[in-house]
């Protein structure tokens, strides 16, 4: 018998939590769960485990984040015995990881897999949530608590003609499970963020020609990914403690922070030389371990932007593929920084072509390949790198109805509305691990969930001691969380750009900066001092 079964080995129909996803952060809040003697069910979509990697499959995914911190730290055991190889893991190997931790705390069969929630309905009279899937199930629980990511509805631009093309095409975000091979083809990728500046140094490798349809140009900075020896993974396993701790309290969940000294303050010669320095080591540390006014400082942020697109005119053989990729119009970082590897210096293979869509736009797509203003491009397949309806998208999407049946995508309309970015008003007992209002995509995400489901999991057992039946935040403290984010916000360069965490990416989103960016740490502090006050700005009932 699991957690998740009765006496006779079925799932029950009720329970005191319904776990909405099996990445990262359903997992956890299922282990974390079990522990605490809560009863549960946990549904996921997928075949099995690992949220985010189990559908980012593409060509060269990898996180950003260092292996030693991209990973769950509730278990010392689990943090010994796993070797990472590389100092960026790659998705095969976050994946493993993940299905390792999965066989490790036994946590598979306690998940309905290939199960998707078609409804979450809050029942005011019973104050219960209940859960309803494409499986037939209809699961009465007290909590809800969504684990869905942030980054986890797929966003396909709405162009003419794709249901003509006649051959493949993908989204990043949903990449099959069985080997795609390009050997031979002419492939198109459409998008350059994260996902396109990843997998196209890969694409280009193996297909016969390559033409990348690049919207806006992005910065990007090399990760330097390498394998690590393993004299560094035993220092890495001997000092972890400490690095987490120092990840716990750190402005984006990394072991390091921005110095106390602003860009503008020191000579133009000794900048260069600091952002040299950590050019060669790469990683986020080069924008978010240097200068503290980067993201705040328009002229700050001007010599860091102006660094790259230098490194981008040096690496770039041919002046006019340079010219389209230099970003431009808007400050670095304020689109989510890439790290890549050899991204620019794709360009000067032969087989890869750049075609900016802003100068020629794509008009249709035709059965053989993409039709710009300017030409028809034959493509064998097309990767379409687009993007994701953030933060919000992974929510509105599972049909949650709060009190008076109002749904979530209703109560946001204007933009998502939360007290801590864990909470909403009106939907009394839902939890939101790392939703909208909270610093999530800010950072190292295993650090941002696993303080949600330590929070969140302290909260249950709070209401259980009081005998309480639910919590809801207060009106005053939505709102005042609400205007303390954007008000934080605002003292950034970040509501300038047009980003995924502006909604900007998607048509019609309300145009709204949607994570808390006061700091991992100082996030934290709220969030304790909230509990230590009885879950202040909550309505225990
Ligand atoms: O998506 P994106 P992503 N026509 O939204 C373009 C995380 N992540 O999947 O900039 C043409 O960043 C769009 O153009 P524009 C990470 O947080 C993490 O790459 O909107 N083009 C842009 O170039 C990341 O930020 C990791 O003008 C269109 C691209 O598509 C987030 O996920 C790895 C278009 C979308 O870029 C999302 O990254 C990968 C259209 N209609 C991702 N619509 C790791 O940690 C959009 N574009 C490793």
């Amino acid at each position: 018998m699991s957690a998740s079964t009765d006496a006779r080995g079925a799932r029950p129909s009720e329970v005191e939590v319904a776990v909405i996803g099996a990445g990262f952060a359903g997992m956890h809040m299922v282990y974390k769960l079990r522990s605490l003697g809560l009863s549960y069910r946990a549904f996921e979509k997928g075949s099995g485990v690992g949220g985010t990697w189990y559908w980012n499959r593409y060509p060269g995914a990898s996180s950003d984040s260092e292996s030693w911190v991209y990973s769950f730290a509730f278990d010392k055991d689990l943090e010994q015995e796993w070797n990472w190889s590389k100092r960026f893991p790659e998705q095969p190997e976050i994946l493993g990881y993940l299905q390792y931790a999965a066989k490790k705390f036994d946590l598979e069969r306690e998940f309905d897999f290939n199960t998707t929630v078609t409804a979450c309905t809050y029942d005011e009279k019973s104050s219960r949530w209940i859960v309803e899937t494409d499986k037939g199930d209809r699961v009465i629980a007290r909590f809800l608590v969504t684990a869905v990511g942030c980054l986890s509805a797929a966003q396909l631009p709405q162009i003419p003609g794709l249901e003509s093309f006649k051959g493949r095409w993908y989204h990043t975000g949903q990449w099959p499970h069985e080997p795609v091979d390009f050997t031979g083809k002419r492939v198109g990728v459409v998008g350059t963020g994260s996902s396109g500046i990843q997998s196209i140094p890969i694409i280009a490798n193996q297909a016969k020609h390559l033409t990348v349809f690049q919207r806006t140009p992005n910065f990007s900075v090399p990760a330097r990914n390498r394998l690590l020896s393993e004299q560094e993974r035993n220092a890495l396993k001997r000092d972890i403690r400490e690095i987490r701790e120092r990840c716990r309290w750190a402005s984006i969940g990394q072991p390091y922070d921005a110095q106390p000294v602003a860009a503008m303050s020191v000579s133009d010669e000794e900048r260069r030389k600091q952002y040299e320095a950590n050019w060669a080591k790469g990683g986020f540390e080069w924008m978010f371990g240097s200068y503290n006014d980067l993201l705040v400082d328009e002229k700050a942020n001007d010599t860091a932007a102006e660094f790259v697109r230098e490194k981008i005119r040096a690496i770039v053989k041919d002046p006019e593929k340079a010219r389209k990729l230099l970003p431009k119009g808007y400050p670095i970082g304020t689109k989510r920084l890439p790290l890549d590897q050899e991204y620019f210096e794709t360009y000067n293979r032969d087989n890869v072509d750049l075609v900016d869509i802003r100068e020629t736009p794509i008009e249709q797509i035709t059965a053989d390949g993409i039709q710009t203003s300017d030409k028809k491009y034959e493509l064998d397949a097309i990767v379409f790198a687009t993007g994701f309806d953030a933060l919000t998208g992974p929510v509105t999407r599972l049909n949650i109805r709060g009190r008076g049946g109002q749904k979530i995508e209703q109560k946001w309309a204007e933009g998502p509305r939360t007290y801590l970015g864990v909470a909403t008003l009106g939907f009394p007992n839902l939890f939101m691990i790392t939703g909208p209002g909270s610093p999530s995509v800010l950072g190292n995400m295993p650090t941002s969930i696993e303080q949600h489901v330590d929070w969140i999991s302290d909260c249950m057992l709070h209401l259980r001691k009081q005998g309480a039946t639910t919590i809801e935040p207060t009106a005053a403290a939505e709102e005042k969380w609400g205007q303390h984010v954007k008000e934080l916000a605002d003292t950034t360069l970040f509501p300038q750009t047009d980003s995924w965490y502006m909604g900007a990416n998607i048509p019609g989103k309300p145009r709204v900066f949607m994570p808390y960016i006061g700091g991992f740490g100082t996030y934290r502090k709220l969030c304790n001092e909230v509990a230590e006050k009885g879950y202040e700005g909550f309505a225990i009932k």
